[in-house]
């Protein structure tokens, strides 16, 4: 038949593809299976990106920091009831982190699903996402496909971003429709996150109290990393003159040497501040919750800047909330802040200046030992140089130990090339978002991984040999969960927290076809590394750490309840 002709045919399948083409989604994280395997066929056909993995968890952890490092929704497609619950945890965790994301799951046939009656992975997968989500829709037309998509495109990226849920029932693909009236029913989404500019009265009571602070402090959180506003977040903090503070993935927004850093003075400057402005970031455990302890007897003032008008006085009292987008509000706090502005008193940014000096000094013969085995801070001050030596590289970390020393020691110096467990604390992101960092940027990644949990998305060196991705995994092998050297005395079983003894991950990259190696020695673990990062090849080093180096539950060991009838 001729173009154009009415008799011409769509489907649900192409509508679908087009919709997300016509959208500039260009990558599709997924597992394959019924009723999806040919979605992505045709996706790829079609010129997306379609990368598969061996479990669902890791294509949801992959598109959901792929939302994070590209302010589009990251995308997980996903089969019915199984397959759509491995991809649900993730789901969760872009909603708790503010990530947009998509995941898109096939689903059974409706009228059975409601009556219950045993269809093929029969469930109601859009009621079971709908708490763990910002938002959850279903398409039953294919006519519908067009909105349905644009629906879920703002729902994730527009205010707080977040997960939202597509439930896609086998038969809509099958759906035929009229090319021309297909093409037509599609949406373009026109500024799916608009600008929320502040109130002018929130942005002068925030700068009058900043401005009347003696020892005022800034927090950057990842939602500053998030907004890509790298250089009028700079510009204001340099105008300022205030200390800052990053949380873990702000680390590099502005580089950890910067003279204003209290990254390295951190218990100093939250019990000793007397104005706090956060920045993209929540009083949650994170932070205390802005009260107790960590943040000292003296009053406090806090100033939130943040899109999500109801994170104000989530847990204690905001004197000065700016609701707005960041690059939106710290514009405006540049321009209202004039010519004018006094830095703060040189008292405060010297004694700032003083702790991070000597927290520094404290620690940098721990990262020169030459031991072997190596404990963490002689592998990390290795580290700390490849990534001094690479800006540009992704750093992904998780662990306990693993994570809380290698968030001190290695320094950032460019915004969002560090990804982490984030508000969960979640063990098993490391290989989805290794995957995902190298696809989306480029750039080479260095994932720096406990043993334990890496083992949460291991299998994935499969998919990072299949797709020869300049990733390099470094697993801190202290044989077990904080330290290898737990023992039962009660049975033969092995003690809860440890793993086979000297198990040696790099084979398993080496079944694949990438590189693997043994380190015992920081000077085996630099060479190894840097020559990884340069070839560009998939590598696995397996760096053997003393097992009894670790300490229960990395720096949050305070969390553990504790019970009263057994003394550790
Ligand atoms: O100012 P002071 O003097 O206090 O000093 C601070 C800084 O100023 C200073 N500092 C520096 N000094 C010198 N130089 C530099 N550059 C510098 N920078 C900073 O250092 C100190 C400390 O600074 P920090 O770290 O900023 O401050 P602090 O006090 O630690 O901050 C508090 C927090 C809470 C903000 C911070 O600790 C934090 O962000 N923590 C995140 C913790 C976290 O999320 N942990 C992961 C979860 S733990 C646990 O749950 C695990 N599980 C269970 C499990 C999980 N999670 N998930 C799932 C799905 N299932 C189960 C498991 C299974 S961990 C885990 C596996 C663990 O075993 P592995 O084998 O993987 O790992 P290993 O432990 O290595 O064996
Ligand atoms: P961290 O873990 O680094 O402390 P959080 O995840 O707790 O950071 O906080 C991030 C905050 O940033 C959330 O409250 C979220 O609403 C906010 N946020 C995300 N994107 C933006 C944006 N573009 N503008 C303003 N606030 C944002
Ligand atoms: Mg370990």
């Amino acid at each position: 038949e001729a173009p154009g002709s009415e008799q011409e045919l769509t489907d649900g399948f192409h509508l679908v593809i087009d919709a997300l083409k016509l959208n500039g989604i260009n990558t599709i994280y997924n597992v394959p299976g019924i009723p999806i395997t040919d979605l992505g066929r045709m996706a790829q056909a079609a010129g997306i990106r379609v990368i598969s993995f061996r479990h669902e968890q890791n294509a949801g952890y992959a598109a959901a920091i792929a939302g994070y490092l590209t302010k589009k929704p990251g995308i997980c497609l996903t089969v019915s009831a199984p397959g759509f619950l491995n991809g649900l945890t993730a789901l969760a965790h872009a909603t708790t982190n503010c990530y947009p994301m998509i995941l898109i799951s096939g689903s059974s046939e409706r009228e059975i699903v409601d009556l219950q009656q045993g269809d093929y992975e029969e469930m109601d997968q859009l009621a079971i996402a709908k708490p763990l989500c910002k938002a959850a829709y279903r398409v039953l037309h294919a006519q519908d496909i067009g909105i349905g998509l644009a629906r879920a495109i703002r729902a994730a990226v527009s205010g707080r971003p977040g997960g939202v849920y597509l439930d896609l029932p086998a038969k809509l693909f099958g759906q035929v429709m009229n090319a021309d009236a297909g093409q037509k029913s599609l949406v373009k989404v026109i500024d799916a996150a608009p600008a929320q500019i502040p109130s002018p009265a929130s942005v002068r009571r925030a700068l009058d109290v900043l401005k009347g602070a003696k020892r005022p402090l800034i927090i950057l959180g990842k939602g500053a990393a998030y907004a890509q506003a790298d250089e009028e977040i700079k510009t204001f903090v340099e105008k300022s003159g205030v200390p800052f503070l990053p949380m873990s993935m702000a680390k590099g927004l502005l580089p950890d040497n910067h003279p204003q850093c209290a990254g390295a003075a951190r218990s100093t400057v939250l019990k000793d501040s007397d104005v706090v402005m956060l920045i993209g970031a929540r009083l949650n455990w994170l932070l205390s919750h802005g009260k107790g302890k960590s943040w000292g007897d003296a009053p406090k003032k806090f100033i939130q800047v943040d899109i999500e008008p109801k994170e104000m006085d989530s847990n204690i009292e905001i004197v000065a909330p700016v609701v707005g987008d960041i690059g939106s509000v710290v514009s405006a706090f540049v321009s209202a802040m004039g010519a004018g502005w006094t830095a703060p008193p040189s008292d405060w940014t010297k004694a700032v200046a003083t702790k991070r000096e000597e927290n520094v000094a404290k620690m940098a013969p721990k990262l020169m030992n030459n031991k072997s085995p190596m404990d963490y801070h002689g592998a990390l001050g290795v580290l700390k140089n490849v990534i001094k030596d690479r800006p540009d590289a992704i750093l992904v970390n998780e662990g306990a130990n693993t994570l809380d020393l290698a968030r001190g020691v290695i320094d950032m110096y460019k915004p969002r090339k560090r990804l982490d467990v984030g508000t969960w604390g979640v063990m098993g992101i490391g290989m989805g978002q290794a995957i995902a960092a190298a696809l989306e940027t480029g750039n080479p990644v260095l994932a720096v991984e406990g043993d334990s949990a890496f083992g949460f998305s291991g299998m994935e060196v499969e998919t990072i040999c299949r797709y020869n991705l300049p990733v390099c995994v470094v697993i801190f092998n202290n044989d077990g969960i904080y330290r290898g050297t737990d023992v039962n005395n009660a049975n033969a079983d092995p003690a809860t927290t440890v793993f086979v003894k000297g198990a040696r991950y790099d084979k398993m990259m080496e079944a694949f076809g990438g590189v693997g190696v043994n380190a015992t020695s920081p000077d085996e673990l630099k060479r190894a590394v840097n020559e990884a990062m340069d070839s560009r090849r998939p590598t696995l080093i397996n760096a053997v750490i003393d097992p009894a180096a670790g300490s229960e539950s990395g720096r949050i060991g305070n969390l553990n309840p504790q019970s009263v009838l057994q003394k550790k």
